[in-house]
């Protein structure tokens, strides 16, 4: 596996590099970018004009997660929002349909599920002067397929996994 390995380091650091060039993509990287779809259209937010590119790759039981966002509207800098892989879709102005966390521990039926960064996919960031955040995730599974969503909350992630109101989402199928 460790041409795999390799391959996933590889493509991760060249994310890393690279915001707007394509990267090289393999059966096991999961891509998705365009502008974020609103949550909460009934109210102007910092997220309005914002799009975003991910990028998960997986390998040996692990996941390395991407999220680059930009176009955040200047006044929201400094600000930290919290930000998940959600089980359903990204469907603008239906903040619901996203459902809950993607969950380990929900999706195997253990209870009480352990809610933290390892059985779901954190991608809080911190707003730039540039109007620009990034996220990284590392966690110790890979997600099923599906059609679901990175959704973008109103606040930081807090210990219960909680983040206030949802904004924006990313769709990201596969
Ligand atoms: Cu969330």
């Amino acid at each position: 596996m460790t041409g795999l390995k390799l391959f996933a380091t590889t493509a991760v650091l060249a994310a890393t590099a690279l915001v707007t060039a394509p990267v090289a993509v393999a059966a096991d990287a999961v891509t998705s970018q365009g502008a974020l779809r609103d949550l909460a259209p009934a109210a102007a937010g910092p997220l309005d004009d914002a799009r975003a590119e991910l990028l998960m790759v997986s390998g040996d039981g692990h996941t390395a997660v991407h999220l680059q966002v930009q176009g955040i509207d200047r006044t929201a800098a400094g600000r930290t929002f919290g930000a998940h892989l959600h089980v359903g879709p990204c469907v603008a102005g239906n903040g619901a349909a996203a459902g809950p966390h993607y969950n380990i521990d929900v999706l195997a039926g253990r209870t009480p599920p352990r809610i933290d960064e390892t059985t779901e996919v954190w991608l809080d960031f911190t707003v730039t002067p540039g109007g620009t955040g990034h996220a990284y995730a590392r966690v110790p599974f890979v997600p099923l397929p599906g059609d679901r969503a990175i959704v973008i909350h109103q606040d930081p992630t807090d210990d219960h996994g909680v983040a206030g109101p949802r904004l924006a989402c990313l769709p990201v199928s596969w």
